[in-house]
């Protein structure tokens, strides 16, 4: 068995993108691995958050996970704050740590934009990631392409670190989603779907009812030609929805370019609407059920309680390494 582990943040508008991108595939790895999944509260003090709403977010995102069908008595299911090794590793990580490295990171280029005013924590928050994955002797990290310089950076130190002291660290290794889960924007097919994008419309969220999703599916851009037909290149728009419905439906994209010939994108946007709707519904009913009871409290306990017995058992011998501690 290997051990997995992913994190994501505690932010609101969790999207189809991040559920076809990333937590369908975290359920689809919890039967053969141990699996070990974070929310990431303290990632996203990174930028300023509203204490209420981040505590909001953060029990909307477990609940989330396990509404997509992550099951707490088979994975380890956590938030991040919760288990104090992660800060207390974390800085070990940052003495062994380069500003060299950390400075060409480009997500803290992209999110600084140069300015002296930029969090400390932004700077170094790879290395709070390389923590979280390092803490649990991780063999393999799946996450999406963007994520990957990070992998790299905890790699590197932690091969780093083994070669002074040598059996610290598990070196782990990136497993990168699949690229035909990547959804876009449904108004700017050429941008990735996001969930901090300022059109409502550009997305589709998990919790979303069926008139936001109608909405949102019958405005979403197309081209003049008329044809469902996949290309990439000269119909983005058209290729992203075949994308949904064939990932929600399972229909291959080339029986869906068969079925909807010499019909045109109104009739195709219907059939998918329908098709979104209700791949969502059981998970947007799973979520209600589960957020306000106690059910999500309890699982969040337990997930601490054995995140913090691993991570424990890891601090113990990382610091022993370094002669911290008496
Ligand atoms: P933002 O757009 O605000 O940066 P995000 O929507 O990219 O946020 P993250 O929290 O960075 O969300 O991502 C969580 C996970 O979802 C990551 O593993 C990421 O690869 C995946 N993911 C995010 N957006 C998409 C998308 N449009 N298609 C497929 N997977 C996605
Ligand atoms: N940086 C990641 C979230 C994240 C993560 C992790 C992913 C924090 N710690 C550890 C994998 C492993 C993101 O923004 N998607």
């Amino acid at each position: 068995m290997k051990r997995v582990f992913s994190g994501v943040q505690p932010t609101g508008n969790i999207h189809i993108g991040n559920y076809l991108g990333a937590f369908k595939q975290f359920v689809e790895l919890q039967n053969e691995n141990e699996c070990v999944y974070c929310i990431v509260d303290m990632h996203s003090i990174t930028v300023p958050q509203d204490p209420a709403e981040l505590k909001n977010n953060t029990l909307n995102v477990a609940a989330i996970y396990m509404a997509t069908g992550i099951d707490p008595k088979k994975s380890i299911l956590f938030v991040q704050s919760e288990v104090k090794e992660h800060a207390e590793l974390a800085w070990i990580l940052m003495c062994n740590s380069y500003t060299g490295e950390l400075s060409r990171m480009t997500q803290f280029k992209d999110k600084s934009k140069g300015s002296e005013s930029a969090p400390a924590g932004l700077f170094t928050y790879p290395i709070l990631m390389a923590a979280d994955i390092l803490l649990y002797d991780t063999d393999m990290v799946p996450v999406g392409n963007d994520q990957k310089q990070h992998i790299e950076l905890c790699r590197d130190i932690a091969i780093r670190v083994n070669n002074k002291l040598s059996g610290t660290f598990v070196i782990p290794d990136g497993r990168y989603l699949k690229e035909g889960a990547r959804v876009m924007s449904l108004d700017e097919p050429d941008k990735k779907m996001s969930k901090s994008a300022e059109n409502e419309l550009s997305r589709i969220s998990l919790l979303d009812d069926e008139n936001k999703i109608k909405k949102a599916i019958m405005r979403a851009t197309t081209d003049s030609e008329g044809t469902v037909r996949f290309d990439i290149k000269e119909k983005p728009g058209i290729s992203n929805l075949l994308t949904i419905y064939s990932a929600f439906s399972g229909v291959p994209i080339k029986t869906l370019e068969k079925k909807y010939e010499g019909r045109g994108y109104g009739e195709f946007k219907k059939d998918l609407v329908e098709i979104t709707v209700d791949a969502l519904r059981p998970i947007r009913e799973r979520f209600n059920e589960i957020r306000n009871s106690q059910e999500l409290p309890d699982a969040l306990e337990e997930g601490a309680d054995k995140a913090r017995a691993i991570a424990e058992k890891t601090m113990k011998r990382v610091k022993g390494n370094f002669g911290l501690g008496v």
